[in-house]
Formats: C-alpha cells, sequence, structure tokens
C-alpha cells in the first residue's frame, strides 16, 4: 500500500440514520473516522497477516445499546505492480443490514487517470443467479449490494471484477473479490418438536435421565448467534415440590432432581422448555418454547386392601349367607388385579371355621365352614395378593358378627347388636337420667297432694284472712312435713 493509498478510506461504513459511534479493532493499523471511513494507518505488507488478526469494525448505538460488528478481510492485490486499489481487500456484508447500498467500494485503475474506463463484475450474485445483488457503478468503480443478502442461504460469493476501455480492451487482469457474509442473529430457535414426550417410573432416584430436547437455530453455530442453551420455564403440577425436573442447558437432557415420583399421586407433568440462542443471553438471545410431557410409569408399590365394608353379619348356620368382598388396588394392572384371596393360617381356627372362594379377579366370598358357629364377634385375616411382577400383599380384616337367624336369615338377637353398639357408659348413663325423671316427677305428685289436704283442713279451721299466714308460720315453726299434717287431724 502505497503512501497516497493511505490517504484514501479503503472501506467506508454508512450509519444508514442511526447515531452510532465507529470503532476499530487494530487502531495501531488502522482508523475509522466518525464518518464511517476506513484508513490504513501503517503500510499492509500482506493478507496473511492481516487475516491472523482480523480487522473488526463495531459500530454502536448509545440510545439502543445495540451493536454490530463486521469484519472486513484484507487480501493481497493479485499483483502489486498492476495498479488497481485495493480491489482484493473486500468489503464484508452484513445480513442486517440488507436494504442499504453497503459498503461500497471503489474498484478503481490507476490507468482511467489517462483514459475513461468501464467497471464490471460477473459471477454468482452479478450476472449470475442470483442475480443483481452486487452491483458496480461503471464509471466510478463503486461496488455495492443491492439486494437483502442471507447468509443462511448463501454465505460468501466469489466475483471478478472487470475494467475494460472503451473500446472494449481489457486493461487490467480481472480481479477476484471473495466476499463473505457476516452472520447476524436473525433466526430463532425452532425446537424439532412442539410436544415432546417422555416418561420416567415412579419413585425413581434423583438423576435418573427421563429425555432429551432438541431445538435447532439457522443461524452460524460457531458464533453466538447460533449457540442454544436450554431452561425449564415452568412445571405443572408443582406437586410434590415445583422442581421435580432439571435440565442440561447445553445438550437439552431432561433429568429428575427430587425424590418422591408418585404416579398414584401425580401420573403425569407438564413442563414448559425454553431454548434461547446468544448462549441464553435473556436481554439480546432470541427464544422459543416447547412442551415436555412427562408420563409416570406404574410400579407395583401399594397392597391390595379391602374395597369398604370390613364389618358385616352372618347367620350361625352357613348357606345362603356368604360374605362378599372385594378389593382395590391403588396401582394399575398388572400391579393390581387379578387378586389372590386366602384366609390366614394363624389363628388355626380361622381356616377349621371358614373358608374363602374366588369369584373373579378382584371379588371373593367368605362363608362358614362348619354347620354352626357361636354367636359373637370374629376378626378373620384374609391375605390379598396383587399380580405384581414381585407381588404385594397385604393382611386385612373382616370383622364378622355371627348372629342366630330367624327363618327370613335375619339376626334375631338385637338386643346383643344394640349392647355391642352402645357402650356400657352410654347405658348407665341413659338409665340414670330414667331414674332421676321419674323420682322428680313422683316428687311433684307427692307435694301436690300435701298441699290439697292442708287447704282442706284449714278451711274448716281458721279464719279464711288469717288463714294463708297462719299456715305458713305453721309451716315455719314446725319444719312442716306429713307430721304437722298428723297432729293438726288430731
Ligand atoms: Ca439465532
Ligand atoms: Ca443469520
Ligand atoms: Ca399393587
Ligand atoms: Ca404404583
Amino acid at each position: 500500500m502505497s503512501e497516497k493509498e493511505k490517504q484514501k478510506p479503503f472501506v467506508r461504513f454508512v450509519d444508514c440514520g442511526r447515531p452510532v459511534r465507529f470503532e476499530c479493532s487494530s487502531p495501531t493499523d488502522f482508523r475509522i473516522e466518525a464518518d464511517g471511513a476506513v484508513y490504513a494507518a501503517g503500510t499492509v505488507q500482506h493478507a496473511a497477516a492481516a487475516a491472523a488478526s482480523p480487522l473488526l469494525i463495531k459500530a454502536s448505538d448509545a440510545a439502543t445499546l445495540q451493536q454490530w460488528v463486521t469484519r472486513v478481510v484484507l487480501t493481497a492485490s493479485a499483483d502489486s505492480s498492476q495498479q488497481v486499489q485495493q480491489v482484493a481487500a473486500p468489503p464484508v456484508a452484513s445480513e442486517d443490514l440488507k436494504e442499504i447500498v453497503f459498503p461500497s467500494r471503489n474498484i478503481r485503475s490507476d490507468h482511467d487517470k489517462n483514459r475513461s474506463l468501464r467497471y464490471s463484475v460477473t459471477g454468482p450474485g452479478a450476472d449470475q443467479p442470483p442475480t443483481g445483488i452486487f452491483i458496480i457503478e461503471p464509471i466510478s468503480g463503486e461496488l455495492s449490494v443491492n439486494k437483502p443478502l442471507d447468509r443462511e442461504h448463501i454465505s460468501n460469493f466469489h466475483l471478478r471484477a472487470h475494467a475494460v476501455d472503451l473500446n472494449g480492451n481489457q486493461v487490467e487482469n480481472p480481479i477476484d473479490i471473495v466476499i463473505n457474509v457476516i452472520d447476524m442473529n436473525d433466526n430463532r430457535p425452532e425446537f424439532t418438536h412442539q410436544i415432546w414426550n417422555g416418561s420416567v417410573p415412579e419413585g425413581s432416584k434423583p438423576g435418573t435421565f427421563v429425555m432429551t430436547v432438541t431445538s435447532v437455530d439457522k443461524d452460524d453455530p460457531k458464533t453466538a448467534n447460533g449457540m442454544l442453551r436450554y431452561k425449564i420455564l415452568s412445571q405443572n403440577p408443582e406437586s410434590p415440590t415445583s422442581n421435580m425436573f432439571t435440565i442440561n442447558n447445553k445438550t437439552g437432557g431432561i433429568i429428575t432432581v427430587a425424590a418422591g415420583l408418585d404416579r398414584e399421586k401425580v401420573p403425569q407433568y407438564t413442563l414448559i422448555i425454553q431454548a434461547t440462542d446468544m448462549e441464553g443471553n435473556p436481554m439480546y438471545g432470541l427464544s422459543n418454547t416447547a412442551t415436555a410431557v412427562i408420563r409416570v410409569t406404574d410400579v407395583n408399590d401399594n397392597p391390595p386392601e379391602f374395597t369398604a365394608e370390613t364389618e358385616t353379619e352372618v347367620c350361625q348356620k352357613p348357606e345362603p349367607n356368604a360374605i362378599n368382598i372385594t378389593a382395590l388396588d391403588g396401582d394399575l394392572n398388572p400391579n393390581a388385579g387379578p387378586f389372590a384371596f386366602e384366609l390366614a393360617h394363624r389363628p388355626s381356627d380361622v381356616r377349621r371355621n371358614w373358608t374363602i372362594t374366588r369369584v373373579s379377579g378382584d371379588y371373593a366370598q367368605v362363608s362358614l365352614r362348619i354347620g354352626f358357629l357361636e354367636s359373637g364377634i370374629y376378626e378373620i385375616p384374609i391375605i390379598i395378593t396383587d399380580s405384581g411382577n414381585l407381588p404385594m400383599s397385604n393382611t386385612s380384616y373382616l370383622r364378622i358378627k355371627v348372629c342366630q337367624c330367624d327363618v327370613n336369615g335375619d339376626c334375631t338377637d338385637q338386643q346383643h347388636i344394640m349392647a355391642a353398639g352402645l357402650g356400657t357408659g352410654a347405658i348407665i348413663s341413659i338409665l340414670l337420667c330414667i331414674i332421676i325423671l321419674l323420682i322428680l316427677v313422683l316428687m311433684f305428685v307427692v307435694w301436690m297432694k300435701r298441699r290439697d289436704k292442708e287447704r282442706q283442713a284449714k278451711q274448716l279451721l281458721i279464719d279464711p284472712e288469717d288463714d294463708v299466714r297462719d299456715n305458713i308460720l305453721k309451716y315455719d315453726e314446725e319444719g312442716g312435713g306429713e307430721e304437722d299434717q298428723v297432729s293438726g287431724r288430731r
């Protein structure tokens, strides 16, 4: 690069009307003016030196805090003896300045000082499909971007620049121009499925792998624009804790992080997963969400039990009375029914007195095995076993009241049932209340009778005016009662 060239800007950036501030990555070799013009501060000998530390130009918008960085690739002229200026120092076009004529670059030959030249560019992006992206001003040699660029579609262009005189004679060898399109973050991460289905057995330990979700970003994965990070936004239901799962932020692998998965309580969880580019930066990154549905699969962790009634009555003599029993298991088949019903071996009289018959998978009948059983209350231990691979069983107690029955098979010794139903204390209390009530009634009747008799006696002997007073005095003096009446009669 000659001294004269150093006085001219070799690339000029435009601010697109924004109040941006330009910065240059190697201020010792280059400088950038406020108007976007880039000057070489020293002599750039070879492109290889520049390629080792690429020249980066940063534009910052102080108002919105947005920043744009673009890279200028410097390559040597095809032949330094040729006087085409910096034709091989191509601009790097950026995706986000799509419709702006940016950056412009003059392709000029020193020959045009003497004669008029006409410039042109050829290759894909110029005269070959996709045509017209790059245009060159024929007289000034200014190269510009004329159409939107999309790195995700075409990441670089190879153009050739030509200079001919007015007679059509080639005055320079054609120059190669490589234009690399700098990636901009113009694509959101996209999940490959909107709904992801996974499953995990209940009771799994923390750290158990569940599933992996995947999102893709069309931007350059070598830049932050295409570097994704995952996170769980929400979990529904938040039971037994709000953080039952965690996600590997780079791989999207979901694992359990807490104990307490119980299908019988929460058979399914729904997670909202978010993927964000710019390495998960919440301020600048673009995000998208998907749903992960995690089914909790059944494990045999519940023994079967009686469905409801565990207390019943039966006649002393067998037939036709059999007791129906049904069982229920919190698990799903085959960890639940069909069930096996069995009388316990102990106490020994259980199997001697009773028999059990399975009617269906979850239904059996208990009946008397012997011809007669004394009235009373019997607790029958029944072992119920489920069909799980590792079966679970449970001993449930059936409380049977054996009673005398009439011809219809109904219990006749109702007083026993009442006695059994009410506690001794309650019965005593009721009897005491009745006795107290009877005493009160008796006292009232006696008092009424005595009053009537007194009245009849006084009416005959004493003046009616003094009657009441005298009666009271007498009552006070002698304490009242039967004696008074008796002495009065005498
Ligand atoms: Ca992106
Ligand atoms: Ca992009
Ligand atoms: Ca079970
Ligand atoms: Ca279960």
